[in-house]
């Protein structure tokens, strides 16, 4: 009985990966209306979907919540890149880290064209460029820095920031997401500490606050609100929004761009509230998904959502 099960299931799950296919899309980074990321962002969710399904592992949670700002930073004409040339020196630096919700990263940097969409599907996989959380050492297009141990890809955010503007004296700005779970390690604080006192205006941190994290409500496990008043006494210029609302998201990076141009002399923070796991019925809001990938039933359901 047990084995029929098991030689069911495998079936089901052969027949369904053949059904999955990344759609060789690619989208271009310029100014757009607030309504144009939702496709964007169903993309970005979509890919997040299959990959973890073919993977049998990862974050959903995370990297459903922050599809909207990854829409509207990549593909808004925020972020400064190149995919065809990576490494272009003017370019904008981003940095996940919450390296956990890279295969939103992923999905993201393959739909910028900085890889083969269909590479999407190795996620995970042995020998794969697109492991578990972001690595250097596979030379993937689009990667600034490993990051995964959490707390360390903001210290190496404030680096570069700190870098660019006083050491190579260049344009760039380097924005850089976290947990809000991830503000419970102390060296997060010490990150915001420098990036305040050495007035850091070419940073622009992003807290993805959904309120949850691996076993719990941010707020039961240990609190770390209010995180807006924490950060304005560390000097930062704090801009709060719904992370999923793309007028919000705009208005934010383009205050920030500003902060940047006017050199404010203050780094940029931006509290986004998110939903984890959004807009999936049965995944919204519910930490359970932090670390977890949809089954082949459940992944059915949210593709279905998503369409
Ligand atoms: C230093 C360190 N401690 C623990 C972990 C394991 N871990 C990965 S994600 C996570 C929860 C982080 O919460 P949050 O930043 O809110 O991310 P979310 O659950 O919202 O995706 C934990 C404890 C880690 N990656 N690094
Ligand atoms: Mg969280």
């Amino acid at each position: 009985m047990k084995f029929k099960k098991i030689l069911f299931h495998n079936f089901v799950f052969f027949a369904i990966t053949m059904e999955i296919f990344f759609e060789p899309k690619v989208f271009e980074n310029k100014k757009r209306k607030p309504e144009e990321f939702a496709e964007i962002a169903k993309e970005l969710r979509r890919d997040v979907i299959k990959s973890l399904l073919l993977a049998k592992s990862g974050h959903s949670g995370g990297s459903l919540g922050t599809a909207d700002i990854f829409a509207v930073l990549f593909f808004g004409g925020f972020l400064r890149y190149k995919p065809e040339n990576p490494k272009w020196e003017k370019r904008d630096r981003f940095v996940l880290s919450a390296g956990h919700i890279c295969p939103i990263l992923y999905a993201t940097l393959a739909r910028a064209g900085f890889f083969p969409v269909a590479e999407l599907a190795t996620l995970r996989k042995l020998g794969s460029r697109l492991q578990g959380h972001p690595a250097l050492d596979t030379e993937l297009p689009g990667i600034e820095t490993s990051a995964g141990s959490l707390g360390q890809g903001i210290s190496i955010a404030v680096g570069m920031a700190l870098s660019d503007k006083y050491l190579d004296k260049n344009d760039r700005r380097v924005f850089a997401l976290t947990g809000d779970g991830e503000l419970q390690e102390g060296s997060t604080w010490e990150a915001a500490m420098a990036a305040g006192n050495y007035k850091l205006d070419n940073l622009c941190w992003i807290v993805d606050n959904n309120d949850c994290q691996i076993d719990g409500r941010v707020r039961e496990v240990m609190s770390i609100y209010p995180i807006d008043k924490k950060f304005e006494a560390f000097n930062f210029d704090v801009i709060t929004i719904d992370g999923h609302n793309y007028n919000e998201i705009i208005n934010a990076f383009e205050k920030f761009i500003n902060n940047h141009n006017n050199q404010i002399g203050k780094p940029t923070v931006i509290i986004a509230k998110t939903k984890m796991g959004f807009p999936i019925s049965f995944m919204t809001d519910n930490y359970e998904w932090h670390g977890i990938p949809p089954n082949e039933e459940q992944a059915l359901r949210a593709l279905a959502e998503l369409q």
